[in-house]
């Protein structure tokens, strides 16, 4: 069976969904990021970097990064593009996701990790923000005429929904970017996906 360590509202909840929409039975571990479980010699030992998600393969081998963790549900659920060309272009998006969306936002909420010097924190934060709100659009302009990221629902729709999610959280004029609120809208329609915002007590 898979095991999914997750935190409430993080990126995590992509893998998430996946697994709620499966079918397949898993447990979800709850990680407590705000009291440093991700810390812990007993998680550290799961993923050294601390964080979430990780996924407990069958055989109890743990898998980090969302850009492996994704594609690997995503075949196992028939969530993946199966062409050559599909493939890669869902691969791009993960990227993209995983190396600047996501890092562009931990910029807001973890600023010490870019600077000791604390004097620095504000230029982070609001530099980060404008970064992130800016790949928001981007995604945004990605929707104009098509109702999931790849040509069917696929795991790369729970993973670009978290970033909405993380957009409401900083305030952001989110209803501005119609083409990423509609299909904000269309995910919430999912049961699957309804369940875990709920579950998670996540705002959208
Ligand atoms: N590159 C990793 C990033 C994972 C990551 O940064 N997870 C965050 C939550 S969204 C985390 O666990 N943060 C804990 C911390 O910063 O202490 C991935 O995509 O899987």
């Amino acid at each position: 069976m898979l095991t999914l360590y997750y935190a409430p509202g993080a990126c995590s909840m992509a893998s998430h969904i996946v697994l709620e929409e499966s079918g397949e039975k898993y447990e979800a571990k709850k990680v407590d990021l705000a009291a440093g479980e991700q810390r812990t010699e007993a998680y550290l030992k799961l993923n050294p970097l601390g964080r979430v998600p990780v996924l407990g393969l069958d055989d109890g081998a743990p898998l980090t990064e969302n850009t492996a963790i994704l594609p690997y549900l995503g075949k196992r659920f028939g969530l993946w593009p199966n062409d050559p060309i599909g493939e890669a272009k869902a691969l791009s998006l993960i990227g993209f996701f995983a190396s600047s969306v996501h890092p562009a936002h931990a910029h807001i909420g973890r600023p010490e990790r870019y600077t000791a010097d604390s004097s620095a924190f504000p230029g982070i934060k609001e530099a980060g923000l404008k970064t992130f709100h800016a790949h928001l659009k981007q995604i945004d302009d990605m929707f104009a005429g098509r109702e999931w990221f790849s040509d069917k629902y696929s795991v790369l729709d729970p993973y670009g929904f978290v970033f909405y999610t993380w957009g409401v959280r900083r305030e952001l004029p989110m209803a501005e970017l119609r083409n990423y609120t509609a299909f904000k809208d269309r995910m919430l329609k999912r049961p699957a996906v309804a369940r875990v915002v709920e579950n998670e007590k996540v705002k959208v």
